[in-house]
């Protein structure tokens, strides 16, 4: 359910770019309902959106805001959450395991400031909550991140990350940061691209510094479907009514025996005929 292509780059690289993903009606709507919820204090939001980090540290003039749990507000950020596109490769990477955990639209307006490096592979043992395998031409990662792309990105600005940490054994200089250039590398992309990483990739973002508009992005982020991350981020059971069956089934755990109904459904929509 990956090309060679795309094994080879992810396995080399860490992520992939999956180009024009998502459809141009469904990334301007996304667009659309961030700004206009970014204008509101999170007690006139949707329920239950919510900025992440709470509202006093997280919703702060001049910085990134993200606002999570938005796949229950609007059927858009539902639907996208299972594009067949990222679904394709999260199927694939986690062995046909997988669990939607979170999602989070954030807003990053100019001049918005670097949001540091975080993560990559340090030593030998990995953590299998947040593990990269590569292996019998397979490829297996057990935390990823869908970066959804919803504005054009000029060069330079927004996601950024450091190739092949996902594999790297010593941790990087103190001193290496988000401005330190090679190996620091920032994927080019335009609105409806989506760059979909392991979460073991060091990564970050470099400030938003465009004038004509905020930058705007979608954070999907899956593991394997026997894994948990935080407290308090599977299904809602509130507000279980406002996704499908299919979406709930993928948000919530499972053991590692057995294989969630929605999974084979989606594998069969992907390959018809077998
Ligand atoms: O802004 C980005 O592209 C990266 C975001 C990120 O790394 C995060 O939210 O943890």
């Amino acid at each position: 359910m990956m090309t060679d292509e795309e094994k080879w780059f992810f396995d080399l690289n860490g992520f992939v770019v999956l180009r024009n993903a998502i459809p141009g009606a469904d990334v301007e709507r996304m667009v659309e309902r961030a700004l206009k919820w970014h204008k509101l204090p999170d007690a006139q939001l949707p329920r239950p959106v919510e900025t992440y980090g709470g509202e006093a540290k997280g919703n702060v003039p001049g910085k990134m805001r993200a606002l999570c749990h938005v796949e229950y507000a609007d059927e858009v950020f539902s639907r996208t959450a299972m594009n067949r596109e990222i679904m394709r490769c999260v199927l694939y990477l986690t062995d046909n395991s997988p669990q939607m955990l979170m999602s989070a639209v954030q807003i990053y307006p100019k001049g918005s400031g670097d949001l540091g490096l975080h993560n990559g592979q340090v030593g030998a043992i990995r953590n299998p909550a947040n593990d990269y395998q590569v292996g019998d031409g397979r490829v297996f990662a057990t935390f990823l991140n869908a970066a959804i792309m919803l504005v054009d990105h000029p060069a330079g600005m927004g996601f950024c990350c450091v190739p092949g940490s996902h594999k790297a054994y010593f941790r990087h200089p103190p001193t290496f940061n988000t401005r330190s250039g090679f190996p620091i590398y920032c994927p080019p992309a335009k609105a409806g691209d989506v760059i979909l990483f392991t979460e073991n990739l060091t990564h970050g973002a470099l400030s938003w510094e465009h004038d004509a508009y905020p930058r705007v992005a979608m954070f999907f982020r899956y593991s394997t479907s026997y894994a948990t991350w935080s407290v308090g981020w599977n299904v809602k059971p509130d507000y279980r009514h406002l996704v499908s069956d299919d979406l709930a089934e993928l948000m919530a755990p499972m053991p590692f025996q057995g294989r969630k109904k929605v999974v084979d459904k989606v594998l069969k929509e992907l390959a018809p005929t077998t």
